[in-house]
This record gives C-alpha cells, sequence and structure tokens, in this order.
C-alpha cells in the first residue's frame, strides 16, 4: 500500500518573502508546462529566534498527494524550490542516520564492503583500561586493568561515556518497540547483517555489550565513562592511543544503565535462541545497578580534577530515579518499582540526556494495556497534553515549529527532534494528524526549511554540513563527511568562537550556526542526537497513512 510520506508532510514549506502578502505559487511537475497546484502564500511573519529581518510567508502543499517530483514557484522568484512525493521518502534517511552508530563504533575495523570510502583501521581496543583514581574499590584499587570493549564513540570525539549511551539506547530501542516492522525489513549492510536479528537490534548490541563492561561485579555501580584524560587531537581511531580510563561511578550512570539494561531485557526476551541467556542477564544487571542506586542516591558526578573530557554532570536526579523505576517496573512486574515511580508526582517534559523523565512517560504510553486503568489513564492525559502544548506553539508559528528561542542551547536539533519524538507519542494515542505534521515539520526543519536555507544531516537535504566536528569526518582525507549525522545545530551559545577561525552567520539563535569543523558547539555530531533522528524518520515512514 502507497504512503504518501512527504506530502500533507512537507504540508508546508517556507519561502522567503517577496513582501507581497498574497503573492500566487505554482506546483509542477518537474519538465511540465501546466500547473498541478496553484494557490495564494500566506501573508509575511517573522519569527523570533530568527531575529527581526526576512519575514516568511508558507505554501500549502497538502493537496499534492501524487508521487513525483515537483517543481514549486513562487511569482516573482526566480529559482524553484524541488518538492519530492514518495512512499519511502524518508527510508533511507532512516537507515543512514541508523548506519551513522555503525560508523562510530569503537574497537573495530570498518570494511570497505561495509563502509566504502570511510572504511578504516580499528582503533580504541579498550581492552587494557586503567581504573582511574575516583573510580577505585577494594577489588579493583587504583591502576587495575578491565576490559570494556566495543561501544560507539560518542560523538566528535572518542570517549564512551554511560549517560549518554543509555538516552541513546533508548531511543533506538524505543523505535525498535514501536516499530518493528519497519525494522525487521530494514538491511544496513553491516557485519552482522543476514544474522537473524534485525539490523537495529545487532547496532545496539555493539553498545550494550560495551555498557555490560561498565558495571563493577562486585557491587552493581556503573562508571560513568572510558575517557582519554584529554580529548584526541583531530587524528583518526587508529592513531589515538592515550591510556584509557574508566572514571567513577554514579548515581545518573547507575539508573540509565538500570533503565535502559530493564528496556533492553523485554526487547531481547524473543531473541533466546539467538543470545541465550541475555536477556535474564540484562534483567540481573539492571536490578543490581538499581540497589546500587538506591544504596547512593546522590552520587553526583564531576570531573576530577586531571580528566577534561565530556563531563554530562546532572544534579538532579529525580528524573532519573522515575525512568529507572518505569523500565523496572514494566519489565518484573514488581508492585515495588511502581511504588518507587511515584507516577502521581512526575512531570512530563522533552528528554534530553540530562533529563530523562520523558522516558518513562514513552514507555508507560507503550505499555499502558499492562497498566492499571487509573494509571493509563494519567499516562494517557499527559502525553496528549504535551502533545497539544507542542502542536500549539507550531500551529502559531511562522516557519511552523515547535521550536521556541529558549530551545537554542547547544544541541538544539535534537531538541527539536525530541519535540517531534513527544508529538508522534500523542499521535499513536489520539490520532490527531497535527500532531504527526508537527513532528514532520521538524524533519522539514533539519533538512533545509529554515533560515539558513540548509540543511543539518551529513549527505541528505538542501545544502548539508561538509564540515561535521567529527574527527573521522575530518582525518579520513574523504572529502564527503561520514553520512547520516545531524549536526548539534544553532547555539548562540558560540562556546567554540574563540577557537574558530571564522566567525558564526548570526547570533540570532536560529542562526547561530557555523559549518565549519573548529565548532564543536554548533557542528559536532552526537549519537544522542542521531538516535530520536532515527526514530523520528522511522516513525514517519511507520505512520503517515496512505
Ligand atoms: O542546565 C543549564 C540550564 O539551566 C541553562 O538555562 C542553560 C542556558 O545555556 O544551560 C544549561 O546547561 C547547558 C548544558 O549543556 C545542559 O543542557 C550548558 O549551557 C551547555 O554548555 C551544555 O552543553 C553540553 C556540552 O557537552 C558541554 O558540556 C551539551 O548538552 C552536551 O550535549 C555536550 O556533550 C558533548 C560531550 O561533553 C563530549 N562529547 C561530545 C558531546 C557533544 O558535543
Ligand atoms: O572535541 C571536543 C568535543 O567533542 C566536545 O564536545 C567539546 C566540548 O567539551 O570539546 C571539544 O574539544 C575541544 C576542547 O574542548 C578545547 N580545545 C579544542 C578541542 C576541539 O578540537
Amino acid at each position: 500500500a502507497a504512503k504518501w510520506v512527504v506530502v500533507e508532510a512537507a504540508a508546508e514549506t517556507t519561502v522567503q518573502a517577496s513582501g507581497d502578502a498574497g503573492a500566487s505559487f505554482q506546483v509542477r511537475r518537474v519538465g511540465r508546462a501546466e500547473p498541478v497546484l496553484q494557490g495564494r502564500l500566506s501573508a509575511p511573519r517573522t519569527w523570533a529566534p530568527a531575529g527581526p529581518q526576512a519575514p516568511v510567508q508558507l505554501a500549502d502543499l497538502s493537496a499534492l498527494t501524487e508521487p513525483g517530483t515537483y517543481e514549486l514557484q513562487v511569482d516573482g522568484r526566480a529559482a524553484p524550490v524541488r518538492v519530492q512525493v514518495a512512499a519511502d521518502a524518508y527510508a533511507a534517511l532512516s537507515a543512514a542516520a541508523l548506519k551513522a552508530f555503525y560508523f562510530n563504533r569503537a574497537s573495530t575495523a570498518l570494511e570497505a564492503r561495509h563502509a566504502g570510502p570511510w572504511a578504516r583501521p580499528a582503533g580504541h581496543p579498550d581492552t587494557d583500561v586503567r581504573v582511574h583514581a575516583s573510580a577505585a574499590s577494594a577489588e579493583r584499587p587504583e591502576g587495575t586493568r578491565i576490559a570494556a570493549p566495543k561501544g560507539w564513540y560518542d560523538a566528535g570525539d572518542y570517549n564512551k561515556y554511560i549517560v549518554n549511551s543509555g538516552i541513546s539506547v533508548y531511543t533506538l530501542l524505543a523505535a525498535w518497540e514501536h516499530f518493528p516492522e519497519l525494522f525487521k525489513a530494514q538491511h544496513l549492510n553491516i557485519p552482522e547483517t543476514g544474522n537473524g536479528l534485525p539490523d537495529l537490534l545487532n547496532e545496539v548490541l555493539w553498545n550494550l555489550d560495551w555498557m555490560l563492561a561498565m558495571q563493577d561485579p562486585a557491587d552493581g555501580g556503573v562508571y560513568n565513562k572510558l575517557t582519554n584524560l584529554g580529548f584526541d587531537g583531530i587524528v583518526m581511531p587508529h592513531e589515538a592511543r592515550a591510556p584509557r580510563y574508566v572514571v567513577a561511578k554514579g548515581t545518573a550512570a547507575a539508573l540509565d544503565f538500570a533503565a535502559v539494561m530493564a528496556q533492553a531485557s523485554r526487547v531481547f526476551q524473543p531473541f533466546e535462541a539467538q543470545r541465550p541467556g541475555f536477556s535474564a542477564r540484562l534483567r540481573s544487571a539492571a536490578v543490581a545497578a538499581w540497589r546500587w542506586a538506591q544504596a547512593h542516591p546522590d552520587v553526583v558526578f564531576k570531573n576530577p580534577p586531571d580528566v577534561h573530557t565530556g563531563e554530562y554532570g546532572d544534579d538532579k536526579l529525580g528524573d532519573e530515579f522515575a525512568w529507572a523505576a518505569a523500565e523496572l517496573y514494566l519489565t518484573t512486574r514488581e508492585p515495588a518499582y511502581r511504588e518507587a515511580l511515584a507516577l502521581e508526582r512526575q512531570a512530563i517534559r522533552v528528554p534530553g540526556w540530562g533529563d530523562v523523565a520523558g522516558l518513562a512517560w514513552v514507555s508507560l504510553a507503550q505499555h499502558r494495556a499492562e497498566l492499571t486503568p487509573a494509571d493509563a489513564e494519567l499516562v494517557t492525559r499527559q502525553v496528549r497534553g504535551l502533545g497539544a502544548e507542542l502542536a500549539a506553539t507550531w500551529q502559531a508559528s511562522a516557519y511552523r515549529l515547535p521550536l521556541q528561542g529558549a530551545d537554542f542551547g547547544w544541541g538544539s536539533n535534537a531538541q527539536a527532534l525530541n519535540q517531534a519524538l513527544m508529538l508522534i507519542q500523542a499521535y499513536r494515542l489520539d490520532g490527531d494528524r497535527t500532531r504527526l505534521d508537527a513532528a514532520q515539520s521538524v524533519l522539514d526543519y533539519l533538512l533545509g526549511r529554515n533560515p539558513l536555507g540548509q540543511s543539518y544531516v551529513t549527505g541528505f537535504g538542501t545544502r548539508p554540513p561538509l564540515h561535521p566536528h567529527h574527527r573521522p569526518s575530518e582525518a579520513d582525507g574523504v572529502a564527503a563527511p561520514v553520512p547520516g549525522f545531524v549536526v548539534g545545530g544553532p547555539n548562540p551559545g558560540r562556546q567554540d568562537e574563540k577557537g574558530c577561525p571564522v566567525r558564526y552567520a548570526s547570533a540570532q539563535p536560529a542562526r547561530a550556526y557555523l559549518d565549519h569543523a573548529c565548532s564543536y558547539a554548533s557542528n559536532e555530531v552526537a549519537i544522542n542526537w542521531n538516535a530520536p533522528l532515527v526514530y523520528v524518520a522511522a516513525a514517519l515512514q511507520a505512520l503517515t497513512p496512505a
């Protein structure tokens, strides 16, 4: 059955205003003279995050339903805008976004038959990792060597962080839990393809195996990160040979670990034949980490003085407790976790690495049939409420976006994607099509419908980024960056500007972006930013009605 994904979805496209309200537009099939659609642009309006200049107008393309490639022409404007209408418009994007995780694998060579021009030798075996002073215990004194290979590099750097792995793995496994049919049919051409497991699960296993090794078997505690003492230079993985350390156990790491292991235990349960005993092992790992966190409820992570890599520091732990309790409850059905969850006291918010409460609501909504009627009602109300709020912002915005000024910080593109992810949860509960359209608007934005007229996903959309802050993309000698990565995006904080030879486009929130490898504050890639891209692209593919 055909599904016309881009159509109602790319329902609106923004074009720079020509000044005359109500100018008309025409849509033609490429190479044809007669228009298939004509309409009038909405009145010009400005969008606060983009600054006072350059008002925009909307062209409503929702009537365009026949597959094909079209050109949108606005009166008085020379260059037409290309519009694609296709049943599988997001299939390649969602697959590439997932394959990006393969490209960021630690401890393995990428073979040309899987990686094409981005093939590279193995780096970071992580089989001889030092226990840092901050992580020393009786069983593992400072300097003890442990092995914790595999996993994904976090981002443009080569370190591996449990907190950020938590939300990333969760989001990918949620995509699997919500849209299994789509992922069963997806072949990524990774080394495991064809082994009887879907490739999404194959890819996630690469990181789960690493995460399991980050738990101290003696007490269930989980180290925050596996890292160098300082960031590597701009070199390929196999050229980066600085000593590696596991650093300090912490409460957030233990809880994020517990949540993901509990979720993964559910997910891998039907795959007992492929991985005997794995589901049970994940479940025990989750319970042990939860117990550690209960005994150590306020161990906030701060970088020790000699460690200068990413911190992912978070001193608000209530949301981590709630999320872990929710996942453990859904997996074990033990009432103690439902009590610890204290659902009535939890707020719902758009999730991010430091605020994971939203993930609990996503899981509870997915499994609401297993909840008491009162809990199911509360979950439905809360998720729909957040969806309504985001959709109202979308409806009122000149760019038709849920994003507002305050959303523009480090990783604003992922903030937008996580808004889309929450809108999709609302749509899955109530079928209100505006929620799905609002989510699609976020993809339109990321692929080029934004004040800079540029895509934020490598290899996709209009004028994609060419110089992401991603060490392999910078050091591999290949002109094109590794494809399928969303970059952090506009960030008025511009924390990197001192070290950059060129200036940002602007200081306005939605324009504060720089496509230069120096720009780790606006142009880095990261696993927690790519995971919701996988989710949202897959969801639109799976959910857009025929
Ligand atoms: O929490 C405050 C909030 O209260 C305040 O209103 C807001 C105003 O700017 O700032 C918030 O803090 C921000 C924090 O992220 C939490 O979102 C900081 O300004 C911001 O600088 C910080 O950025 C983080 C960045 O590391 C620097 O620590 C990003 O979220 C995080 O994604 C990024 O992660 C890095 C890793 O450390 C290393 N690997 C690459 C990765 C991606 O760049
Ligand atoms: O490459 C690092 C990136 O992954 C981090 O997100 C960022 C912020 O912690 O830091 C980058 O490393 C820079 C360092 O902080 C300052 N000197 C330049 C480094 C980039 O080459």
